[in-house]
């Protein structure tokens, strides 16, 4: 290894104290920090306010691994991973990351990058293996050590309390979120989840993206539970879903000590005006709504919007006036996943706005649907402020996967993905400019993960696992994620 690749060196010219860089690696000293001078880069126009909450993001099927440890039940991908046929190469998340048994390692990668906080989910079938009734203590002991160990670390835990692994049992016993008992019983464990942790943990999420876990489980049959339902029945999961997220901010409120706060974590549409004109901006507000009709529109307005209602017909969801109340229980803030933009156009014909589907052309990530478009970072925020006067933001998810390898040299040289955040970054930067009360950024992800129906095939992380050795290497966009951190400002 010459000298200039040597890790060490490697740290010096990325002008950061070095990483740590497996599992079993340690962290830089006060002598990786000299490189900090070696590499001095110059002052951007690019600061972010004090105190800007940087984190990563990990959800716990994709990372934990231990399915069978700790009294857990099965979950819906638990099942649909191990039917064949429906993940890549049929990877499952059995293993996985085994955060379940190296998450001390993992806070101290996170420890090396200097976040301030981390987003990680809790299995609900860790703590109900049957989805309800009796709680398996076992499952609410590891999350208690995760927390203390976080907090240990100065680091503030917020914490998703549904990122897709339903307990198979509900999915048997009443279809899932085809019906309201589910909805229900996610009120009881999110209050449960939120007595336990909540004298450490003060943010919650009730769900993690709507149109994922039930559009392309319960329509597309891309995801678990891999049903392709018609219309009807589709809209009514989709309620189902709302009303949990509402029945879930109520029981944290209920059972959380005072002062903890609750939101969400949506990947809504983000309309972005094809270009920045007067018409065109006026045409993605209306997108805005209308685009996000089932979920962020009805959870912040109380209604669903009529062109929703109107274009569903007879298969437009069955629901009470008190239903609505539920559903849109006052948030504290609202979290943002944000990967891909989609653009509008004014259009005189109703609704007022066109979609423009991107030409052939359009670039992506590794991830066929991940194309780049780093203003959906600033437009996520002022349609959130502008429309629905949100007070309180997150950037809860934003990343790329892209075609990671270890080189000769023993490093990930992952310039797309740095390539990537630094554009997207920008875009936030005007956002909070423009004072759009983004207060964090979760990055996804901390690490390479089980990427659902992709598996393995494809790498999300600042650091590159091996999945057969569970050795962790940080990435080139690790030391430069890690610059932007220490610097409070895009590098
Ligand atoms: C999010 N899309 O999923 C999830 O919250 C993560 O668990 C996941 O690993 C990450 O993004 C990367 O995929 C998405 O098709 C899945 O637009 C699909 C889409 C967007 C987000």
């Amino acid at each position: 290894m010459s000298k200039f690749l040597s890790r060490r060196a490697f740290g010096k010219w990325a002008g950061g104290a070095a990483l740590a860089s497996s599992a079993a690696g340690t962290v830089g000293g006060a002598g990786a920090r000299q490189g900090l001078e070696a590499a001095t880069p110059r002052e951007t126009y690019y600061k972010f306010p004090d105190g800007f909450l940087w984190g990563c993001a990990t959800a716990a099927y994709q990372v934990e691994g231990g399915a069978k440890n700790g009294g857990r039940g099965p979950s819906i991908w638990d099942t649909f991973s191990h039917t064949p046929g429906k993940v890549h190469n049929n990877e499952t998340g059995d293993v996985s990351d085994d955060d379940y048994h190296l998450y001390k390692e993992d806070i101290r990668l996170l420890k090396s990058l200097g976040a301030k906080v981390y987003r990680f989910s809790v299995s609900w079938p860790r703590i109900f293996p049957q989805g309800a009734g009796e709680p398996n203590p076992q499952g609410i002991d590891f999350y208690n050590r995760l927390v203390d160990e976080l907090l240990a670390k100065g680091i503030q835990p917020y914490c998703t309390l549904f990122h897709w692994d339903l307990p198979q049992a509900l999915q048997d016993r009443v279809g899932g979120w085809q019906s309201r008992e589910t909805a229900q019983a996610f009120g009881e464990y999110a209050g449960y989840v939120a007595g336990k942790l909540s004298d450490r943990v003060q943010h919650f999420f009730t769900t993690n993206e709507f149109s994922s876990f039930i559009d392309l489980g319960y329509r597309d049959g891309k995801f678990a539970p891999g049903l392709t339902l018609p219309a009807a029945e589709l809209n009514q999961a989709r309620h189902n879903a709302v009303l949990a997220h509402g029945l879930g901010v109520q029981a944290i409120r209920a059972k959380g000590k005072p002062g903890t706060k609750v939101g969400i974590a949506e990947n809504f549409n983000i309309p972005v005006p094809v270009i920045e004109a007067e018409p065109h901006i006026k045409a993605s507000v209306q997108a805005m709504r209308v685009l996000n009709a089932p979920y962020l529109t009805v959870i912040m307005e109380g209604k669903y919007v009529e062109e929703y209602l109107r274009k569903e017909g007879a298969a437009a969801p069955k629901f009470t006036a008190e239903d609505l109340k539920i559903i849109s229980s006052p948030l504290d803030f609202v979290g943002m996943n944000v990967y891909t933009p989609t653009y509008v156009r004014a259009d005189d014909s109703a609704p007022g706005f066109a979609v423009v589907r991107p030409p052939a052309s359009y670039p992506h990530m590794a991830s066929e649907w991940l194309s780049v478009g780093p203003e959906a970072l600033y437009w996520a925020p002022r349609h959130l402020g502008e429309i629905w006067n949100v007070k309180e933001m997150y950037v809860t998810e934003n990343g790329c996967s892209s075609a990671d390898t270890v080189t000769a040299d023993g490093h990930v040289y992952d310039t797309d993905r740095v390539m990537y955040l630094r554009n997207y970054m920008i875009h936030l930067h005007r956002a909070v400019t423009e004072n759009f009360p983004v207060r964090g950024y979760f990055l996804w992800s901390l690490m390479d993960n089980f990427e659902w129906a992709d598996g393995y095939g494809l790498r999300f992380g600042l650091y590159y696992v091996d999945y057969k050795t569970e050795k962790r290497i940080a990435k080139l966009s690790a030391h430069f994620y890690q610059n932007v951190i220490e610097r409070n400002s895009i590098v």
